[in-house]
């Protein structure tokens, strides 16, 4: 593995301060030999550089045992960092409260740092990789004096399978180690897989002061690094996820030749058993966990479809020798939005957590000593503590839970889990549907013309924020391929490597774009959602096998009225043909918009994509 020059220098500069304040009995007892879990050179040799700037008592490696679990857990106990909630009702849950002023994502420091500053592209913040070793090596330093840093080899993938990338993440945070280990596939048995190899992430994170002036969450995707300092809210510190898995893999991606993407992968078992695959990219809390798992309704449930969840959030996307496209679901668990979350809205999601999961920022229900949250149930608890530790009277009008508070959950606890969760092949993929909460301009579903087009139509993605990511929620903005926050290099080379990929896969699946979210002139929302969105890939599928026709629109194929099923639902054909009604005048506002935004982005956006946005200008007349 390539040092970087300025990581190479800082930290040989660091140990150097280091050895000169630290006699060598101080330094004894970072010593990892006490408890060797590789001889790995690179990996020692990179702990120890750490070690040696983040000044920790002692070192721990997780093996990924049950033992070791449980003693972790006692400790968190003990400081309180984890709740331990009634073990009859939520066998195996615990409960954690983040600092209050960390609760979400923080897209604004959040870096870049490639050697060129084009490399990163506009999107993203950038810093120069010297400069930003030298600030967050300041930050680290003996950030860990006093604690353990843990140190926990993970998988992204099944472990020794093609798909598979190994990251360590070096943590000061228990909280983190058991996130992690539902989250990814971790301990021995992947630093076993790693063996002598240098191709691994190296991922450091310390929760430092937790102070909001100094969190910074940065990324080297030429040095296979990440750092993550004075954060301990999930998105920010459990590196394998965002970090690794969408900010890394998508330059990683981009290098080798393949996908890293924001994408739920679900399965359709028809009534026959054949079952088919779709894989959706949505904006943060836009509903990917619902879907993923969604119940079908009782028009489809009757005749024998199931539907089965592969991934909620993040898909690894590569051509199989089939010429088809295949995924897998990098991550081992749900990292969900709890608030919301019930028996109607997400049943399965729900189920999930009802064992192994450690619950974040929810209310603490002390009369059974459970979990609440805003949309459970109709029946706030009356002697509860809110997310921020405080009692909390639920009739005060103010939140209990946090809008981002989360579950942490097991993918294998989901009653839908895909047979295919541990394939090491992964499913191959017939749709890719793009979407966003969009309230009049795009209708409920229509599909593209060509992989050109449907990438085009991914790359002008828009939606209103929503909390899940610190800022102002409700504002309109583009988020390419639910992309925005995640592609580590520039975001027009992004929309190149799609159309460079799709002429990488004889077989490419069909690519549409849903909207779950039209709203009436009151503002309701017209389509029910959830389940009932299956109507809608039911139809995605049937274009995909050429079973149904459609409406050739300037923005692409859309449904005739009568070919989405809506048996057994209020709902007529009239309300059906509004959701479908291609509205051209916010079309036609929409194109200013996308035309700042491609310039926002700069000169990498592709040619085919300007001409793409000019054909649509011009069918719009
Ligand atoms: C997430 C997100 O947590 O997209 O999945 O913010
Ligand atoms: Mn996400």
């Amino acid at each position: 593995m390539v040092l970087h020059f300025g990581q190479k220098y800082y930290i040989i500069k660091l140990i150097l301060d280091f050895d000169n304040k630290f006699p060598e009995s101080a330094k004894m007892n970072i010593n990892q030999e006490e408890n060797p879990m590789t001889n790995n050179t690179f990996v020692k040799s990179w702990i120890d550089e750490m070690a040696a700037l983040t000044q920790p008592d002692n070192i721990v490696w997780i093996d990924g045992s049950e033992e070791q679990r449980q003693a972790l857990l006692e400790q968190a106990f003990a400081t309180g960092e984890m709740i331990k909630l009634n073990q009859e009702l939520l066998p195996n849950c615990y409960l954690h409260r983040t600092a209050v002023n960390d609760v979400a994502r923080v897209e604004h420091r959040t870096f870049i740092c490639t050697s060129k500053k084009e490399d990163a592209g506009n999107i993203n913040n950038w810093m120069d990789p010297t400069e930003c070793y030298d600030k967050l090596g300041k930050l680290f330093k003996g950030s860990m004096k006093g604690q353990t840093m843990y140190v926990i080899p993970y998988s992204m993938g099944v472990v020794g399978s093609d798909f598979a990338k190994i990251g360590i993440e070096l943590t000061d945070s228990i909280y983190v180690v058991l996130n992690m280990l539902i989250m990814t596939r971790a301990g021995k048995e992947v630093i076993d897989a790693l063996g002598d190899s240098a191709d691994f992430i190296k991922g450091l994170h310390a929760r430092a002061e937790l102070d909001e002036e100094k969190r910074y969450i940065v990324h080297f995707p030429e040095d296979n690094t990440i750092w993550s300092v004075n954060s301990g809210y999930g998105g920010n510190v459990l590196l394998g996820k965002k970090c690794f898995a969408l900010r890394i893999a998508s330059y990683l991606g981009k290098k080798e030749g393949w996908m890293a993407e924001h994408m739920l992968i679900l399965g359709i078992e028809g009534p026959d058993g054949d079952v088919k695959y779709i894989s959706a990219a949505f904006p943060s809390a836009c509903g990917k966990t619902n879907l993923a798992m969604l119940i079908p309704p009782e028009v489809y449930a009757k005749k024998g479809y199931k539907v089965w969840c592969v991934g909620d959030d993040i898909a690894w996307l590569r051509v199989g020798q089939d010429g088809r496209l295949w995924a897998v679901n990098p991550e081992n668990g749900f990292f969900g939005v709890a608030p919301g979350t019930n028996m109607k809205s997400n049943p399965n999601a729900l189920l999930t957590t009802k064992r192994d999961t450690i619950f974040t920022n929810v209310v603490h229900n002390l009369e059974n000593n459970t979990v609440w949250w805003e949309g459970l149930d109709k029946n706030p608890p009356k002697n509860a503590v809110n997310w921020k530790g405080e009692p909390w009277d639920c009739e005060s009008g103010e939140k209990g839970a946090h809008p981002n508070s989360r579950f942490t959950a097991l993918a294998q606890n989901c009653p839908c889990i895909s047979s295919e969760f541990n394939s090491t092949a992964g499913v191959p993929i017939s749709a890719i549907v793009f979407g966003g909460r969009r309230a009049k301009t795009a209708p409920l579903v229509y599909q593209s013309t060509s992989w050109q087009h449907g990438t085009f139509v991914g790359s002008i993605m828009a939606s209103e924020t929503t909390a899940a990511a610190a800022g102002a929620v409700g504002v309109v903005r583009r988020d390419p391929m639910a992309m925005r926050p995640f592609v580590g290099y520039d975001m027009g080379d992004y929309f190149q490597h799609w159309l460079d990929m799709g002429k990488k896969i004889p077989n490419a699946p069909k690519i549409f774009h849903v909207n779950w979210f039209r709203t009436d002139d009151e503002g309701h929302f017209i389509w029910p959602g959830f389940g009932d969105n299956m109507r809608v890939l039911m139809w995605i599928l049937a274009r995909c096998e050429d079973k149904v026709d459609a409406v050739e629109t300037a923005i692409g194929f859309v449904p005739k009225a009568e070919d989405i099923n809506i048996e057994g639902l209020d709902i007529d054909l009239d309300t059906i043909n509004e959701l479908l009604r291609v509205d051209t005048a916010s079309w036609k506002e929409d194109i200013a918009n996308i035309k700042e935004f491609y310039a926002m982005i700069g000169e990498r956006v592709p040619a085919e994509l300007h001409e793409e946005l000019a054909a649509l200008e011009a069918r719009l007349g």
